[in-house]
């Protein structure tokens, strides 16, 4: 299932991120980019050991931050690994940090000229980030990063679950087809 916006500049999938032919897949990572459960170990798993050589090299991230290495094994050409917030009832800055993660994959994505990029539901799994909260923020960010121009044509929100697509599609419908 595909469902785009924009002129096909954004679109919305449900399944495996893992497995999307792009030039860049975003990794809801922890600080430390060496990998954990949930989108992060499906990445590692599929992208093979190298994957974790190289991010051990990165140094670790900051919360809001994003840092790209290549995606190895997987079909998409890179990886940005973005640090979520963990929730903590949403009065200690997650959804500036949150906004930080999408914009700084957009910047990155930019700044090596890539043009399709696809994200899962930063911090919405083990980092406990309602959903329905963190769509509009995720939406926001990413159709300002299109319209700002540059060469990333066209960005994918990928859901696992069909109520977090839902959730999207809820936030994407006021966006012209
Ligand atoms: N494809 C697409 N989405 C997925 C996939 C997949 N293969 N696997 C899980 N999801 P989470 P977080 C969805 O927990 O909340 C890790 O241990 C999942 O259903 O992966 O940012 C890291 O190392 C959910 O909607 O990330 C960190 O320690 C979304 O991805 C911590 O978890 C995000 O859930 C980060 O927590």
């Amino acid at each position: 299932m595909e469902r785009t916006w924009l002129d096909g500049r954004i679109a919305l999938v449900q399944g495996d991120l893992t497995r999307l032919q792009v030039d860049a897949i975003v990794n809801a990572a922890n600080a430390s980019l060496l990998g954990g459960g949930g989108v992060d170990g499906a990445i590692h798993r599929a992208a093979g050991p190298e994957l974790r050589e190289a991010c051990r090299a990165l140094g670790g991230a900051h919360t809001g931050e994003a840092k790209i290495t290549p995606g190895f094994r997987l079909p998409a050409r890179h990886v940005i690994h973005a640090v979520g917030p963990v929730w903590q009832g949403g009065g200690a800055g997650e959804d500036a940090a949150l906004a930080s993660c999408y914009r700084a994959s957009m910047r990155l994505a930019a700044e090596h000229g890539l043009r399709s990029i696809a994200f899962p539901a930063i911090s919405t799994g083990a980092y406990g980030f309602p959903i329905k909260r963190a769509t509009p923020i995720a939406v926001d960010e990413v159709r300002r990063a299109l319209e700002a121009g540059g060469p990333v044509r066209r960005a994918v929100f990928c859901c696992f679950s069909p109520e977090d697509a839902a959730a999207y599609e809820r936030v994407l419908a006021v966006l012209p087809a």
